[in-house]
C-alpha cells in the first residue's frame, strides 16, 4: 500500500456502522422506517479527523458539555463523503463515553471545499478538508527542495476553492529562500519565512486565529513540525527527511483539525499528510489565471478569447515577459502559467 493509499482509505465504507455493534438508544429504539424521519433530535458536530472509517468529532463546541466523540457514517449516507472539518449531525449515542459510537447522519453545506485529483485527466476527485478559509502552503527553503510549480497548483486550488492561500518558509537554517520567493513576489500573497532555525510561531499564530487553515506542502518540509509548535500537546509525529533523495517518508497519514488557542484568541489548524503531487482535474480552468494575479492584470490587455499559450497572437502578457516588464522571473512565471493552461487546453 502506497502512502496515499492509505490516506485516501479514510474516505471507505470498510468499516460502516453495519459492521460494528451500536449501543441501544437510551430512549428506547424507535421503529425503523425505509424512509427516515428528519433526525430532529440530532446534535451538530465538527469532524476533527477520520481513521479507517471512524470520525472524531467535536459536539457542543466551546459549549459547557464540549467533548470528543466517536462516529461513524450512517449508511443513507451512501457514498457521500464526510471529511475533516465537516459539520455534520449525529444521532445515537452522543455521549462520548468510552466504547460508545454515532452515527453520522447529515453533512451540512460547505461553504469551503479543498480537492485535488490523483492526476490533471483524472475526474475522480479526492476532498481533504471542508470549511477552511485559509491554506499555509508551507514549502521548505532546503531538503526537500522548494518547488515552484507545486505552490502554483496549490494557489490554483486556493483560488478555485475560494480559500485564502499563505505561503510559508520553513529550513531557512538551510539555504536562503530569497530566490525562490521572488517568484511570487508579484502577488497579493502574505510570506512568513523562518529565521535561521526559529520559526516565528507568534507572526504565524497571529495569522491562524479565527482562522481554519489548512496545512499544506510536499512530504518533510515541517508541517507537522510546525504544528507540534503551535499547538502544544498536538503530538504529531514528525519524520526525517532521506538526505540522499530530499524525499520524506510521508509521515502523516492523515488529515488532523487541532484547536490553536492563544492570548491573541483561538482558530483551527488542519495539518495533512504530504503530496507528491496536486491534481487540478476538477478545477475551473477559467480559474487557472485567477491565481496568477500578477498576470491577470496585465491579461486584461489581451485580445478577447486569447488563451495566453505561446501561438495566441498579441497576448499581452507574452508581450510585457519579452519586454521584460515582469523583471527576473517574468519567464518562469509566464512558463509556469502556460504550462497548467496547456493541461487544460
Ligand atoms: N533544519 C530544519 N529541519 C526542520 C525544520 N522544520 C522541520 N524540520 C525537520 O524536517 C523533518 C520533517 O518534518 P515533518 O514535520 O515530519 O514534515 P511534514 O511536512 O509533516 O511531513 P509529512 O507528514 O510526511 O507530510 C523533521 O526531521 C523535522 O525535524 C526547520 O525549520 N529546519
Ligand atoms: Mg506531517
Ligand atoms: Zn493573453
Amino acid at each position: 500500500m502506497t502512502w496515499w493509499d492509505a490516506d485516501e482509505d479514510d474516505d471507505e465504507d470498510e468499516f460502516d456502522e453495519s459492521s460494528v455493534r451500536v449501543r441501544p438508544n437510551r430512549r428506547g429504539s424507535r421503529p425503523r422506517t425505509k424512509v427516515r424521519p428528519e433526525h430532529a433530535d440530532a446534535v451538530e458536530g465538527v469532524v476533527l479527523g477520520v481513521d479507517r472509517g471512524r470520525y472524531s468529532v467535536l459536539v457542543d463546541e466551546n459549549g459547557g458539555d464540549e467533548r470528543t466523540i466517536t462516529a461513524a457514517r450512517a449508511s443513507e449516507l451512501r457514498r457521500k463523503s464526510v471529511v475533516t472539518g465537516d459539520h455534520v449531525d449525529l444521532v445515537g449515542d452522543t455521549t462520548g463515553d468510552a466504547g460508545t459510537l454515532s452515527r453520522i447522519v447529515r453533512v451540512r453545506e460547505r461553504t469551503t471545499l479543498l480537492r485535488r485529483s490523483a492526476d490533471d485527466t483524472d475526474e475522480v476527485e479526492r476532498v481533504i478538508v471542508a470549511n477552511a478559509d485559509q491554506m499555509l502552503i508551507v514549502v521548505a527553503a532546503a531538503n526537500p527542495e522548494p518547488r515552484i510549480r507545486l505552490v502554483d497548483r496549490y494557489l490554483v486550488a486556493a483560488f478555485d476553492a475560494r480559500i485564502q492561500p499563505i505561503l510559508c518558509l520553513t529550513k531557512t537554517d538551510l539555504a536562503d529562500p530569497s530566490e525562490f520567493l521572488e517568484n511570487f513576489a508579484g502577488l497579493d500573497l502574505p510570506v512568513i519565512r523562518s529565521r535561521s532555525d526559529k520559526m516565528p510561531i507568534d507572526v504565524i499564530t497571529a495569522e491562524l486565529v479565527d482562522h481554519r487553515t489548512v496545512f499544506v506542502g510536499h512530504s518533510g518540509v515541517g508541517k507537522s513540525t510546525l504544528v507540534n509548535a503551535l499547538v502544544p500537546g498536538a503530538d504529531r509525529a514528525t519524520g526525517v527527511v532521506n538526505t540522499v533523495t530530499g524525499r520524506g517518508r510521508h509521515t502523516s497519514s492523515s488529515t488532523v483539525s487541532l484547536r490553536l488557542e492563544s492570548p491573541a484568541g483561538r482558530g483551527w489548524v488542519i495539518d495533512t499528510p504530504g503530496v507528491r503531487s496536486f491534481g487540478l482535474g476538477h478545477v475551473d480552468p477559467a480559474n487557472i489565471l485567477g491565481a496568477f494575479s500578477d498576470l491577470a492584470r496585465i491579461a486584461e490587455r489581451c485580445p478577447r478569447g486569447c488563451t495566453h499559450l505561446p501561438d495566441a497572437p498579441d497576448c499581452a502578457i507574452v508581450e510585457a515577459v519579452q519586454a521584460g516588464d515582469l523583471g527576473d522571473t517574468g519567464r518562469a512565471r509566464l512558463d509556469s502559467l502556460q504550462r497548467l493552461l496547456e493541461t487544460f487546453r
